[in-house]
């Protein structure tokens, strides 16, 4: 998420934090994905008891005086901002949204088309154009050197003549300016802010800059307007900003995700051995930092024929609070908890940033299908979902079902591994580090 585009969402007395990130942080932040790896499911044995509380209140933290330090600091340490800002119509909601930046030569054109596909996705709805520019991107950003001009590019597969004259335009006078008026557009810019919160996709974020609900003081005033999901979605928005925002726009290096799988893996099995967990996302696909921490587990007891059993879910993350890895709980539900947490001080002393987590708890025949759409990429979801519907299957995150003449979904498919759904729809297998798209 770019700080700068939260402006209007934030009290007055955060602005000159949010300034400082907008402006000095966004080089700095550029982590990069690609190098090798993975997490790769680990199954896990040994039993124990459950204790420990939930804790995770909102606290509202963040005076002028920690943001006059830290804007000092980042003075020193960072470099001034590039010149084209990165992606204002962030795609993701609202907890863990920031793409992977890559480590790219043509970063401006791919922070470019970025930012031109979350417009068109947030404010006009226009999926097909998201998706041309999200492709576009894509591709360039695996394209080894930089790109001289849009006829260079345009020899790309996904990058069309309109796209390739953007990029001879941003190549010539280093800016947009479809961009420079989509961002001068108050309404383009407050519905991009809304869809910001859980909750609010592109159409309730229109019809609230419709009534006039444009910022978070709105959205606060108007509380009775919005369904329960919302109301969520906008404490945990009023909890980035307030308390963890600068860490949460931080990439984690592979190095501490490694730690942190270890603490998280560790921690599971002390409860139960026969529970199995996977760090998916960018992680499991060898991506050198992550945006957050994609947990997955299950037990063999919970089945999607069986009852609830969010136990499971919970006693893995009291264990957590426990040697105090998770230090904050944004939601809990009976499947899906998402939360706040943070590696032991270093041996300095030195403490490690704040980091987002989330851990599922899926049945275990729906186990590998999670696990497949967890691991993503999300383009390489889609390419996979596309290949499936031409072999005659559907996937979501947790079945495959074969389709019928008529085009109905029949029953779930038997899954026991990755592989297993590749087999089905006759696809080749691929590691995780190969599924960039
Ligand atoms: N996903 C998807 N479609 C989406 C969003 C997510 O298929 N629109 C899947 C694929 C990745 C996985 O969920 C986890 O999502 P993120 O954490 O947002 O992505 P990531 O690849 O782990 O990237 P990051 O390093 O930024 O966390
Ligand atoms: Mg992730």
């Amino acid at each position: 998420m770019r700080l700068w585009a939260l402006m209007h969402l934030i009290p007055k007395r955060h602005h000159l934090r949010l300034f400082f990130s907008l402006k000095y942080s966004s080089s700095a932040k550029r982590g990069g994905r690609g190098g090798r790896g993975g997490g790769g499911a680990q199954a896990l044995r040994s039993p124990r008891p459950l204790c420990g509380a939930p804790s995770g209140e909102l606290r509202a933290q963040g005076t002028l005086n920690d943001a006059s330090r830290a804007l000092l600091r980042h003075r020193r340490k960072r470099r001034p901002a590039i010149s084209v800002p990165g992606p204002r119509w962030s795609s993701a909601p609202a907890m863990s949204k920031r793409k992977a930046p890559q480590e790219s030569p043509n970063e401006g054109i791919t922070d470019f088309l970025t930012e031109l596909a979350n417009y068109e996705r947030n404010v006009n709805r226009a999926i097909h154009k998201y998706n041309a520019y999200r492709k576009a991107a894509s591709v360039i950003s695996r394209y080894p050197s930089k790109i001289r001009s849009g006829a260079e590019a345009k020899k790309l597969d996904g990058v069309g003549a309109k796209i390739a004259e953007k990029i001879d335009e941003f190549l010539s006078t280093g800016k947009l300016r479809k961009l420079e008026k989509i961002r001068q557009d108050d309404t383009s810019a407050s519905i991009n802010f809304l869809t910001r919160v859980t909750g609010i996709g592109p159409a309730a974020a229109r019809k609230f800059v419709e009534e006039g609900i444009k910022t978070l003081e709105d959205l606060r005033r108007n509380e009775h307007k919005l369904t329960h999901h919302q109301r969520i979605g906008l404490k945990h928005l009023h909890f980035y900003i307030c308390r963890y925002f600068e860490d949460f726009e931080k990439r984690i290096p592979r190095e501490e995700m490694l730690q942190m799988q270890e603490i998280v893996l560790k921690e599971v099995e002390k409860l139960d051995s026969n529970y199995i967990a996977t760090v998916c996302g960018s992680f499991r696909r060898g991506a050198e930092s992550s945006g957050d921490m994609d947990v997955l587990i299950t037990h063999p007891s919970f089945t999607s024929d069986s009852s609830k059993q969010s136990r499971l879910l919970h006693q893995v993350v009291e264990q957590l609070e426990k040697v105090h890895f998770v230090t904050d709980m944004l939601s809990k539900g009976d499947t899906k908890f998402m939360g706040v947490c943070q590696l032991p001080d270093k041996e300095d002393g030195t403490a490690y940033p704040h980091r987002r987590i989330d851990i599922r708890l899926v049945p275990k025949d729906q186990y590998y299908c999670g696990v497949l759409y967890f691991t993503g990429s999300d383009i390489f979801n889609k390419n996979m979902r596309a290949h499936a519907l031409e072999m005659g299957f559907t996937i979501n995150e947790y079945t495959i079902r074969p389709l019928g003449v008529t085009g109905v979904a029949g029953e779930a498919l038997p899954v026991e591994s990755e592989e297993d759904i590749f087999d089905y729809i006759q696809w080749k297998y691929r590691e995780p580090k190969d599924r960039s798209e």
